[in-house]
């Protein structure tokens, strides 16, 4: 990321200079890791130095594409990098940016509407860890490129040549020797440059996926306003949505939101255009500002009588969505994720400028706080009946009737060795019991029905049978008890048939923890199990097949011999020791780790998953059902 847009540039700006053998040493020091996180991590690196051209006003059109061989062309139509022999080393400046390190450079001063910080390790380190990348430069009528392989320059600049466009390319791939997966996810790019051309109404991206034909136009004019309104396309609204944009401090601040009919809450934060999953200083002052704006105005307006208490904030979340995008000259990220908002300043200037600008919006829209305000009665309403049947759970939990009856647990106590197998029904979870290692595998057989938690309150979903026994197994607690630290096991594999079936019963047991207990999925502790679709024989030979593919590639190499294949439909069919062996046991078996890289995403996948429509539903989820780990869910 190049963090500041200067018109002018010289001797003294670049600060840290560094080779980029460091990079490729240690590649985590760089990017959020060489998974999939990290390969996404340099797409986002190329195209937000695309967008600080666009804010800084010289580019008006970004081009994206995806090639056959996983490599990735971007094109701005900016000023171009500079080519101009640099005072550093003499090299022309964009053989400079690309080999060294934060030539970007962090440069005080200036205005604050910069993109950097995360995503601002400077396209060096994109060279760095690329097989190879080529950069061409269109300047003055004349276009010249220059080569990389893993960052080390292969031709000089070459000469120029005439052009008729004007700007950046860059086109790299990724080093398939540094990354653990080369495969673009193609929703987590689509997702990143919709969300880009939100923030930056007018600003048109074009999307193109070689390797599937995709194509898309993202380009907005409504700004926050629009991508409120896309996160809750197909939900009824129950207020206009409400825009407060300004500036306080030297702080740019620009807030979207609405409400809808449902229970959920949904906060979208930005920092200099980066995405802070965990929130931070901004979204404090959000909550403190809206909580305090809307107790006066409906205070002042009657709907809250003097001997009500006050709206809490737990009670205004429900139904919420929004989008909160700040912009500031020196960001600071912190977290697990390094994407928390750090700066302790940012609380008070979002706090009184969202609480000002609030009040002042419901003085000419009186009529808008009424229905936000039954809506955050009921769900007080509703909290509290949750907090009644919350604490049914807890006393059973400290009755010693504590563990489930339907449990079966395993003699060790010790939850980072530990094991719990949530098996659909009752033959399976029998099959379960009988094959696993009970030292360190515990058995939770559901029978009945699993609530849809998607569209439940805290209060209904607790009167369900199998998700308080799900809560009870885990030990956790749940809602604002919910403590990670007393959960039994920290491995909770989801275990159910492959088929549509199963699908959606697992789809509904992660939409229960990605909603109820999100840090189970953030700590890595949930998986899925993977058991196989076909048994084959060959002679005396047995052996199990995963997928349709591996069955055909087993029967296309078994060449005249006969096979007899066994198509599994559901994992009763499998007797103990064969479950234990295809399925359970830790040398053989095959789990899938199931990660939320992007909420906003993951948030679509429930949604469709999830939602009212039920055809679209199912055919999603069988695909789901095998390309999990593709999903970054
Ligand atoms: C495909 C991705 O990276 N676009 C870019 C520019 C424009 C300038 C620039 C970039 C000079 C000294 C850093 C031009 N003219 N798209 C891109 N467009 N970088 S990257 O300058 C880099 C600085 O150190 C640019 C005048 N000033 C800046």
């Amino acid at each position: 990321m190049l963090d500041t847009i200067m018109d002018d540039y010289g001797p003294g700006s670049i600060q840290v200079l560094e080779g980029l053998e460091a990079v490729r040493k240690r590649p985590g020091m760089y990017i959020a890791d060489t998974g999939s996180r990290g390969l996404h991590h340099l797409f986002y690196e190329v195209v937000d130095n695309a967008v600080d051209e666009a804010i800084g006003g010289f580019c008006t059109h970004i081009e994206a594409t995806v090639h056959l061989d996983e490599s990735i062309s971007i094109q701005d139509n900016g000023r171009g990098i500079p080519t101009e022999p640099h005072p550093y080393n003499g090299r022309p400046t964009c053989e400079v940016v690309l080999t060294v390190l934060h030539a970007g450079g962090k440069f005080g001063g200036g205005a604050y509407p910069v993109s950097g910080g995360l995503h601002g390790v400077g396209v060096s380190v994109v060279n760095a860890l690329s097989e190879w990348l080529e950069v061409t430069v269109a300047r003055d009528g004349v276009q010249r490129s220059q080569r990389f392989e893993r960052g080390v320059p292969m031709t000089d600049l070459s000469n120029p040549v005439p052009a008729d466009w004007r700007g950046t390319k860059i086109h790299y791939k990724p080093d398939a020797t540094v990354f653990e997966e080369v495969k673009h996810s193609l929703d987590t790019l689509k997702s990143r440059l919709r969300e880009l051309a939100f923030l930056n109404p007018g600003l048109h991206i074009l999307f193109d996926d070689q390797r599937t034909g995709d194509k898309k136009e993202y380009r907005s004019e409504g700004g926050i306003r629009a991508f409120v309104e896309y996160l809750d396309r197909g939900k009824t609204p129950l207020s206009p949505t409400i825009v407060l944009s300004g500036e306080r401090d030297g702080v740019a601040v620009d807030v979207g939101f609405q409400y809808n009919d449902t229970y959920l809450e949904r906060i979208f934060p930005f920092a200099n255009l980066i995405h802070n999953i965990e929130g931070g200083t901004h979204v404090s002052g959000l909550r403190t500002a809206m909580t305090r704006a809307m107790n006066e105005v409906a205070r002042s307006g009657k709907l809250l009588k003097d001997r009500d208490e006050n709206l809490s904030g737990d009670d205004l979340k429900e139904g919420l969505t929004c989008v909160i995008s700040v912009k500031l000259a020196e960001p600071q990220f912190e977290g697990q994720t390094k994407t928390k908002l750090g700066n302790s300043e940012i609380k008070g200037i979002v706090d009184s400028f969202v609480y000002e600008e609030l009040v002042a919006w419901f003085e000419d829209n009186p009529e808008a706080i009424r229905p936000i305000v039954e809506k955050a009665l009921k769900a007080r309403q509703a909290r509290e009946a949750a907090k009644k049947a919350r604490e049914l759970v807890r006393k059973g939990a400290m009755t010693g009737m504590s563990l489930p009856g339907k449990l079966a647990d395993c003699s060790s106590r010790l939850p980072g060795e530990t094991e719990l197998y949530i098996v659909e029904g009752d033959s399976a979870g029998g099959s379960a019991k009988q094959g696993r290692d009970r030292s360190f595998q515990a058995i939770l057989a559901l029978r009945g029905k699993i609530l849809n938690v998607e569209k439940a309150r805290l209060d209904k979903m607790l009167g369900n049978n199998e998700i308080r026994t799900i809560i009870q197994a885990l030990g956790c607690g749940i809602g604002n008890e919910f403590d990670a630290q007393k959960l039994r096991y920290h491995k909770i594999i989801i275990m159910t048939d492959a088929d549509v079936d199963g699908a959606h019963i697992s789809t509904l047991l992660l939409t229960f923890f990605y909603r109820h207990m999100p840090e189970i999925i953030s700590n890595g502790y949930l998986y899925l199990a993977q058991p196989p679709l076909f048994r084959v024989q060959r002679g005396k030979q047995v052996n199990y097949c995963y997928t349709e593919k591996e069955l055909r590639a087993y029967v296309d190499g078994a060449g005249d011999a006969k096979v007899g294949v066994q198509r599994y439909k559901g994992l009763g069919e499998m007797n103990p020791e064969q479950l234990w062996e295809t399925t359970m046991d830790p040398e053989n078996r095959v789990l899938k780790r199931i990660h939320v890289d992007d909420d906003v995403l993951a948030d679509e996948y429930f949604d469709v998953l999830m939602g009212d429509k039920v055809e679209p539903r199912r055919g999603f989820i069988t695909s789901y059902a095998h390309e999990v780990k593709n999903l970054d869910i």
